[in-house]
């Protein structure tokens, strides 16, 4: 199968395979795993951030975030579509007690006016508003990309409110290779980061939250209690060490493909896509002629996953594991399920 799924499919090369079975491991509950605090400290580098904190899972990450600047009752703001909102199983809910006060984005982009116009006034009515979130790039937005300008806005806006920010960063990498700003230029303006390694970078496990010493030393308080807290985790650690010293470049290639695969797929008959949205490695595309599952199942039996992610939507996402041959078949394959 050409797996257009997700980047989560991505397996880890042999590579990457062999700096895992070579990783020098200790306890990272205790303090000691060696790759571990590797992994650590290249990430809060890369991000500009004094420490860093490896979890689990980008889910892991954002929810310890909200949870450790919050407090049940209080509210944070999140776009409508956001991951840690839509597809983190309840969690600000559950696990934070708080509310989610959401805003409409534009392709997952919100502006600093609609932060302002869903702060709450100061009074004890209203649950306390204490979070932004930002993610970047956009998952359900198509992979679009956060404008540097409309961050600075938006932080500004969260600044006035005294409001914190965190960025879901699950694939900031794959922003940063589209436009050139470094990771630590977006990252300079949130409080804390999140940021993925089984993504598009191809590491099989796990996530870094990044931000001041105080806030990541509460934060693995949480990790601890969400039952994040790994032994000899140095052995997936360094599958994401790896994955960050070689694998952030070729995200080009990634996207390569997806503007390939959108550029082929856009004329054909029944599914609905413009070419220009197509920022980085995820494509969302209208499905006009048949529900968005039937298409799925359609292109699968033809050899290509991919999601629907909406009665009328499928998504395809490009990753390491597909070349740009791939690409070419998977249009075929897509113009065959078409026309029939
Ligand atoms: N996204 C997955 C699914 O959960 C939808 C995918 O296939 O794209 N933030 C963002 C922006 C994400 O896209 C994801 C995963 C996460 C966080 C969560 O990461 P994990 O899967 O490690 O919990």
């Amino acid at each position: 199968m050409i797996d257009l799924r997700s980047d989560t499919v991505t397996q880890p090369t042999p590579e990457m395979r062999r700096a895992m079975a070579e990783a020098a491991v200790g306890d990272d509950v205790l303090g000691d795993d060696p790759t571990v605090i590797e992994l650590e400290k290249r990430t809060a580098q890369v991000l500009g951030k004094q420490a860093a904190v490896y979890m689990p899972s980008g889910t892991m990450t954002n929810q310890v975030a909200i949870r450790a600047y919050t407090e049940p009752g209080d509210e944070i703001l999140i776009e409508a579509t956001a991951h840690s909102y839509f597809y983190e199983a309840g969690g600000p809910g559950a696990l934070s007690g708080v509310m989610c006060r959401l805003i409409q984005g534009r392709r997952g982009i919100f502006t600093a006016e609609q932060v302002r116009a869903a702060l709450r006034p100061r009074n004890y009515h209203f649950p306390p508003s204490k979070l932004v979130c930002v993610e970047n790039t956009h998952n359900r937005g198509g992979g679009s990309i956060w404008p540097i300008e409309t961050i600075r806005e938006v932080e500004a806006a969260a600044r006035e409110a005294g409001l914190k920010t965190h960025l879901d960063g699950a694939r900031l990498w794959n922003a940063s290779v589209a436009t050139g700003v470094a990771e630590r230029e977006y990252a300079r303006h949130f409080d804390s980061v999140s940021v993925c390694f089984s993504k598009g970078l191809g590491a099989p496990v796990g996530s870094v939250l990044a931000a001041t010493a105080e806030f990541i030393e509460r934060a693995r308080r949480f990790r601890k209690m969400f039952g994040g807290g790994m032994r000899q985790a140095g052995i997936i650690a360094a599958g994401a060490v790896y994955a960050l010293a070689h694998h952030r470049d070729r995200l080009a290639e990634d996207h390569a493909n997806a503007k390939a695969l959108a550029g082929g797929i856009c004329e054909l008959p029944g599914v609905e896509l413009d070419v220009k949205d197509v920022e980085t490695n995820i494509a969302v595309v209208r499905v006009t002629s048949m529900p968005a599952a039937d298409l799925a199942a359609r292109l699968r039996a033809a050899g290509v996953g991919v999601l629907a992610t909406g009665p009328d939507t499928i998504r395809a996402v490009t990753n390491l594991m597909v070349s740009a041959d791939d690409i070419a078949a998977a249009i075929d394959a897509f113009r065959q399920v078409l026309a029939g």
